[in-house]
């Protein structure tokens, strides 16, 4: 495949003003009449040839201003249409498709789901509707019709409703019309048997609107916390961002198979049923969260890609980043913003560090693409939230506020790019942001050492800050970025000390390193202090302490800043981890020092009952991941196993007398509720649970059995479930039994329980996996089992993956050879699980590699899973 670069851009040489399209819904033989309204674009090439893009097409018939086409003034292929000689004025082509929609196992285009019909379209699968200029600097207003048979009674397309009415032999019809101009990859229809719940949200200005979330018939029930989310969602744009809805109707539908996790089409919103359908019984409070945070931040999208959309695929952090960022402020004004932002950092460690640090690095703005599906990444995601906070520090909160109102002002209906947006907070702050502009460049994790040097009887502390980033692929030199380091300096005795220097340096708490190294010297220290930097994670970079463990405890104890509070603690349990794979390397046993558990201990006396959200995060150690990145190189998953099985078991029996006690002052008389209140209590009662297991298997066993069979909501039985899962025997073969016949009707809830028998981190895991693969509920077609079963083992189990003996790599490679060629997209990303194969001990590296040449020597191999595993293999 050729690679498309972003120094390449030109703009079309035609431009697509309107689009009408009339489909008539058929199983296998979905008719497309596409009449789109054409004129030479002014900064395109006078006379050129006009080429649609196309996508396995079927073409059927063209005409140009109402005539047919003669035989020599086109050429139509599956995947192009080509106009010889177009007109040099305005013209209308109407082209004539057709599409089997349910031979599409690929998800992109039009496609059933359970029998409904949907689309997806971003990034490229307009074309597989119809012919097109697929890209979203192409902006035109749609007409869609719609018509089908009787038994598919629910028509919806974008914008407002026009008009709906009968046919003759039982069919019937809908037009849905969408004023404002958009790119085709925001088009969507959907046609159905479904149910529905709605209600009416008036705007700030005193508009209408009709919003309403259609599930599967017999979910209608659990459709309800979307649709207030979204409420919810729609509000808090207005209060905060000052934006309001702006068409009559606003539909979400949610289907069961779904590449993504939603879509953003104008008006409406296509969501994968995992983050729609929700009740006690079937849903966690994680799974609340999600629905929560994907309704809004789809619904975000129609400010921040839609109405502003992107010029070109290299721009769609434009979107994403800024849509995550947004996500993440309603979340965190709707729950507790510590523990959100807590919650976001460990996403952005455990999905996003590892891709910048291994060979699918690329920057938040790629240069170069050659599968774009390929780029719906948590650099492109997470870190481009993370620089937009960053935005936010370095401008402040008001000139942020005033340069989004700028960007809307300015480029609403536009396809706008990231130097665009930039300059807005430019102009709005006065600011140069060319440096901070590099963060879009760059690929690679900044890498932040900290040294201080107190000064008892000058009362000075000189902090000296340095970066570096290693290279990476295609970057081998790196520049200094512009790395907002929010801190404080705590005493000893745990105050908070003033930050006093010569220069203001550190005005607003925040010091701003961006050159390679700074020094900055506070004065009036009056007594030694321990610096808390990067506080809430003001930067994504990787922060290299001097400060010892008794330091770090002092931050966990009196830091003002929650975030560090936690990380000290988190930064105390890594280290004690490493060593303890390093004492097993050498053959000596775990050491887990009394300090972190006194610490632990004091912190669960005061916070526990106060804050238990935050107390969860705390109580939950790093990782095995997490201590993987921490080591970086010839890992042994089996090792880092082992270490931090035996410091949570050390953990839990210093701490079992008030983790016996918490647990039971932990309990909820009141009915369940998804409320942030509510779900800290039950995620520190799991957490509890788990570490109490972890110090006496035997007592925790007993516990989570009784908790299994007396849950009344779903986060209790699953915490309870994943704990029994743990411990091999009767009894988790029994509760997984159990909870299967409870389910067995409920796919949603059966991924949990493909996911968790997944996740099992023992060697009998593979077995089991392999048997679940022809377990009767499992099906390759469905993502969300695909990635239930498949995507946690791969993913969420690192010894059984990356078993020394190679046959987790191999046993994943087999499946994505044999999901390939009817899922691609699906295919790929279970690719990606290979990313950090290189930094595998040299036995397990290599049956990493055979199973990745493997893959790559496959033929046919889609372009989406060829393009990974090349890059993966470099
Ligand atoms: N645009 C793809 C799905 C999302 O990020 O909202
Ligand atoms: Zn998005």
């Amino acid at each position: 495949a050729p690679v498309i670069r972003l120094e390449d851009y030109q703009p079309t040489d035609y431009l697509i003003d309107t689009v009408s399209l009339a489909i008539g819904l058929h199983p296998t033989e979905t008719r497309v009449t596409a009449t789109l309204a054409l004129r030479p674009n002014p900064a395109g090439h006078a006379g050129a040839s006009l080429a649609l893009d196309g996508d396995e097409l079927v073409f059927v018939s063209a005409a140009l201003d109402g005539s047919p086409l003669a035989a020599d003034a086109y050429t139509a292929s599956p995947e192009k249409f080509v106009l010889h000689r177009p007109p040099q004025q305005p013209f209308t082509l109407t082209i004539e498709t057709c599409v089997n929609p349910t031979a599409n196992t690929k998800l992109m285009g039009l496609y059933r789901s359970n029998g409904t019909y949907c689309t997806q379209c971003e990034a490229d699968g307009f074309r597989r509707i119809t012919y097109f200029l697929d890209r979203p600097d192409v902006l035109s207003v749609y007409t869609t019709r719609i018509e089908a048979d009787a038994d598919t009674p629910l028509l919806l397309g974008n914008g407002n409703p026009a008009e709906a009415g009968a046919l003759a032999d039982g069919r019937h019809f809908a037009v849905w019309h969408d004023p404002f101009p958009k790119p085709s990859y925001l088009f969507a229809i959907v046609g159905g048997d479904l149910d529905h719940v709605e209600d009416v949200f008036t705007t700030a200005s005193g508009r209408k609107v009709k919003v309403a979330v259609y599930v599967e018939r017999g979910k209608r029930e659990r459709a309800r916390y979307a649709l207030d989310a979204l409420q919810r969602a729609m509000r808090w744009d207005e209060e905060v961002f000052g934006r309001e809805y702006d068409l009559d109707v606003f539909n979400i539908v949610a289907v069961s198979a779904f590449n993504m996790g939603a879509m953003e089409n104008k008006g409406l919103n296509i969501f994968n049923d995992k983050y729609v359908l929700a009740s006690a019984d079937t849903a966690t409070d994680s799974d609340y969260a999600n629905i929560e945070a994907v309704i809004a931040h789809e619904y975000f999208h129609n400010w921040t890609g839609n109405r502003i959309t992107c010029r070109d695929w290299f721009q769609l952090c434009l979107k994403e980043g800024l849509t995550v960022f947004r996500d993440q402020e309603f979340s965190s004004d709707a729950r507790s913003r510590p523990v959100k932002r807590i919650a976001d950092v460990r996403v952005l460690r455990s999905a996003q560090f590892p891709e910048d640090a291994g060979p699918l690095a690329h920057p938040v703005r790629p240069r170069a693409y050659k599968e774009i599906n390929n780029f719906y990444t948590a650099t492109v995601y997470e870190k481009g939230a993370e620089l937009i906070r960053v935005l936010k520090t370095l401008v402040g909160g008001q000139h942020f506020r005033r340069g989004m109102d700028l960007y809307f002002e300015r480029h609403d209906g536009t396809a706008a790019t990231i130097e665009e947006f930039i300059a807005c907070f430019a102009e709005a702050s006065g600011r140069d942001l060319s440096a901070f502009s590099q963060w879009y460049e760059q690929a690679g994790t900044p890498r932040l050492s900290a040294r201080g040097r107190y000064d008892a009887g000058a009362k000075t502390y000189t902090l000296t800050l340095a970066q570096t980033t290693l290279p990476t692929p295609d970057q081998p030199e790196k520049r200094p970025m512009v790395i907002p380091v929010a801190l404080g300096l705590i005493g000893e005795s745990g105050r908070e000390l003033p930050l006093t220097t010569a220069d203001g340096a550190t005005d607003g708490g925040v010091l701003v390193l961006d050159g390679a190294e700074r020094t900055v010297i506070f004065t009036d220290v009056e007594e030694r202090p321990v610096p808390s930097l990067l506080r809430g994670f003001s930067a994504p970079a990787i922060l290299d302490l001097d400060l010892t463990d008794d330091d770090l405890l002092v931050l966990f104890a009196h830091d003002t800043d929650a975030f560090n509070q936690w990380q000290a603690a988190q930064t105390v349990a890594t280290r004690i981890i490493v060593r303890a794979v390093e004492a097993l390397h050498a053959g000596g046993t775990v050491q887990v020092p009394v300090g972190l558990a006194q610490a632990l201990g004091h912190f669960l006396d005061a916070r526990a009952l106060r804050d238990p959200a935050f107390a969860a995060q705390v109580l939950s150690l790093p990782g095995e991941a997490d201590i993987a990145r921490e080591i970086g190189e010839n890992i042994d998953p089996e090792a880092i196993f082992t270490a931090r099985k035996a410091v949570r078991e050390t953990l839990g029996q210093a701490l079992a007398g008030k983790l016996a006690h918490l647990y039971g002052e932990l309990a909820i008389d009141a009915p369940y509720s998804p409320d942030a209140a509510q779900a800290g209590k039950r995620a520190l009662r799991n957490g509890v649970l788990g570490l109490l297991t972890a110090g006496d298997a035997a007592r925790g066993e007993a516990l989570a059995r009784a908790q299994f069979d007396a849950a009344t909501n779903m986060t209790d039985r699953l915490g309870a479930l994943s704990v029994l899962s743990l411990v091999a025997g009767e009894a988790r073969e029994a509760a997984l039994q159990a909870f299967y016949d409870r389910y067995r009707d409920d796919p949603l809830v059966l991924d949990k329980w493909f996911a968790l028998q997944a996740s099992i981190p023992e060697a009998g895991t593979l077995e089991r996996v392999k048997r679940l693969l022809s377990h009767p509920a499992f099906s390759l077609s469905n993502p969300n089992r695909t990635r239930a079963l498949i995507g946690s083992f791969a993913m969420a189990n690192l010894t059984q993956f990356a078993r020394a003996d190679g046959a987790g790599f191999a046993f994943v490679a087999d499946v994505i050879l044999q999901l390939d060629p009817a899922n691609p997209q699906v295919a790929s990303r279970l690719s990606t699980a290979f990313r950090t194969w290189k930094t595998l001990e040299p036995g397990r590296r290599a049956h990493a590699e055979a199973a990745l040449r493997r893959i790559a020597a496959a033929t046919p191999l889609s372009q989406d899973v060829a393009d990974i595993v090349t890059r993966s293999l470099a």
